[in-house]
């Protein structure tokens, strides 16, 4: 085993004590949002959020992701009406009647007009297996909950950097590998749809559980 030192730099404890709470208080303003304004964003924004993604702690640093950012508007277009087909198919006759009460809050339909306006769709493709280079594969260990994880950093760091996104999973979300070209040993996680949100945009009523409900110290 190599290793080198940490670097790792503490901050003072009040900094901390402030930052966490600014962080919270920033991440509750964080709603998902359908309804995306065409308004362009700078692709570097976009990238620089998948920068930090891919920093996420991973199963035998196996790194099982691969993110594709989509901005073509024909191959927005492309997913949209694959995305849509399988949708219809959902809310038509796939899904049970206890899913579709439990969505009824949300006001969602098979219409995803969002894929083509939001400025950029990201495509998270998990690894099934590992690809060597030399046409060899071994085992990801944990890849699910790694690409998770990486997801999570990257909808935090989209938030933070003054972006609406929308977590979308048509299912199934085969279309995605076909359209985006990627190989068999991947598989479609999540298609994060990025942009700022549209000016007239609504979000439907919730309620965050409070602290005290999900939290427990012992
Ligand atoms: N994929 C469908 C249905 C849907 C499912 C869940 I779980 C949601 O939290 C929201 C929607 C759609 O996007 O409409």
């Amino acid at each position: 085993m190599k290793e080198e030192p940490l670097r790792f730099e503490r901050i003072p404890a009040e900094e901390s004590i402030a930052f966490a709470r600014h962080h919270a208080i920033k991440m509750a303003e964080r709603r998902s949002v359908r309804a995306f304004s065409t308004d362009p964003v700078a692709e570097s924004v976009v990238l620089d959020c998948i920068r930090a993604a891919v920093t996420a702690p991973s199963g035998a640093n196996g790194q099982p992701w691969h993110f594709v950012v989509v901005s073509d508007p024909k191959t927005k277009s492309e997913i949209r009406k694959a995305a849509e087909a399988e949708e219809r198919a959902f809310y038509e006759h796939r899904a049970t009647q206890a899913w579709l009460d439990a969505l009824s809050d949300l006001g969602t339909d098979a219409n995803k007009p969002f894929l083509e306006k939001a400025p950029y769709l990201i495509a998270i493709f998990q690894e099934r297996v590992k690809s060597d280079h030399q046409g060899g594969t071994a085992k990801h260990y944990y890849p699910l909950e790694s690409v998770g994880i990486a997801t999570g950093i990257l909808i935090g760091a989209l938030h933070q950097a003054g972006l609406a996104c929308l977590t979308h999973t048509p299912s199934p979300m085969k279309f995605l590998q076909k359209i985006l070209g990627r190989p068999s040993r991947e598989r479609p996680f999540l298609l994060l749809v990025t942009g700022y949100p549209a000016d007239d945009a609504k979000v439907p009523c919730i309620e965050r559980k409070a602290l005290s409900e999900v939290l427990s110290r012992v």
